[in-house]
């Protein structure tokens, strides 16, 4: 529970306008701005003065905003930061962050200044300073007009992370394509698994809910990741593998005996071995699912994701060792 206050830290992300869309935004409501005052010329001082000061707010706030919402990339749970690590370049989001309030800081002063130039002007250059106060409004927003696109950029990615929730237990289903993982994750969840894009695979990982007193795990299917041999990982994958042994509190791996999954056995086994030995600290069950079709006795808890047969026992056999290692027991590793 020690991440419990970076809950789902990284989906909270706020929007990010384009540089035509801020701009819109900061004049449209500079435009509403209303004024009073004891003479005309005092009137349309203080009309111009409101709208240089909430075009220049509304630039500032929304600037800050957007600095102030991305998540500190240090602050991270590991999990989180590794998959970050793949998705953005932390050093350029680093340099477009700062870019941005840069920007808000010299908004704040030009929006300053021309105030105060208004209001000590007379007659024609009123409006000829506040028409030049938003022109250099509007280049300082176009300068950083490459980084908020960045900025959007990130954030899109940021949001296509899995929500897996750092602060629960976790467990995470292996075994090679159409053994049965997605299944066995929807037999055994509480309410339909959230299908979520993973960053590094075209596949779609499930996650789960089940409770068990008042505790609340979450499981999923890691499709794409814990589903063949290592060998031929590019470096994103090991990475996301790795990044995997930060919240994998405890492993199924699934057999198909039947082999009608397409693999023979043996090739399961071999990959069974290869998973146990990067995960050697996180207890690892076996299940041998499909047993509705009768395949061969093999190793493992005999179960049948299909029909939900003995799929409660076995999650019940693996949490039983999960207690016994108590909580944050050995420490974790995944050496891809
Ligand atoms: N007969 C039978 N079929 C199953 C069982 N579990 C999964 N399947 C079938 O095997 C296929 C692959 O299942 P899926 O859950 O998508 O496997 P995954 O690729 O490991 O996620 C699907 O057609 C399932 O209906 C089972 O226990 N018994
Ligand atoms: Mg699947």
């Amino acid at each position: 529970m020690v991440w419990g206050r970076f809950r789902r830290p990284v989906f909270e992300l706020p929007s990010v306008l384009d540089a035509t869309g801020l701009l819109d935004k900061a004049f449209g409501r500079a435009a509403k701005a209303t004024a009073t005052g004891p003479d005309r010329i005092a009137r349309a001082r203080n009309l111009a003065a409101a709208r240089v000061r909430i075009a220049g707010q509304t630039i500032e706030s929304t600037l800050r905003g957007i600095v102030k919402g991305f998540p500190s990339l240090d602050r991270l749970p590991p999990f989180y930061r590794e998959l970050v690590d793949i998705l953005v370049d932390a050093n350029q989001l680093k340099k477009h962050l700062g870019a941005i309030d840069w920007a808000a800081d010299r908004t704040a002063n030009m929006a300053r200044d021309y105030r105060r130039r208004i209001g000590k002007s007379e007659g024609h250059s009123i409006g000829e300073l506040r028409k030049q106060a938003y022109g250099r409004l509007s280049s300082l927003v176009e300068q950083v007009g490459p980084d908020l696109e960045a900025l959007t950029e990130a954030r899109r990615a940021l949001r296509r992370l899995p929500e897996i929730d750092p602060a629960l237990r976790t467990v995470v289903v292996a075994g090679y394509p159409n053994v049965g993982k997605s299944s066995f994750v929807r037999a055994v969840s509480s309410g339909r698994p959230k299908i979520a894009d993973y960053p590094f695979t075209t596949k779609r990982v499930s996650i789960g809910h089940f409770d068990r007193g008042v505790e609340r795990f979450q499981i999923l299917d890691t499709p794409g990741l814990l589903d063949r041999p290592m060998a031929k990982r590019n470096a994103m994958e090991r990475q996301a593998i790795s990044a995997l042994s930060h919240v994998a509190d405890g492993i199924l791996f699934l057999l198909d005996p039947t082999e009608t999954c397409g693999y023979p056995l043996d090739d399961q086994r071999k990959l069974l071995a290869e998973i146990r030995s990067l995960f050697p600290a996180v207890p690892l069950l076996v299940l041998a699912n499909k047993a509705d079709l009768g395949g061969p006795r093999t190793e493992g808890i005999a179960v049948s994701s299909l029909h939900g047969s003995r799929v409660t026992k076995a999650l019940d056999a693996l949490l039983a060792e999960l207690t016994n290692r108590g909580p944050g027991g050995a420490p974790r590793s995944a050496g891809p």
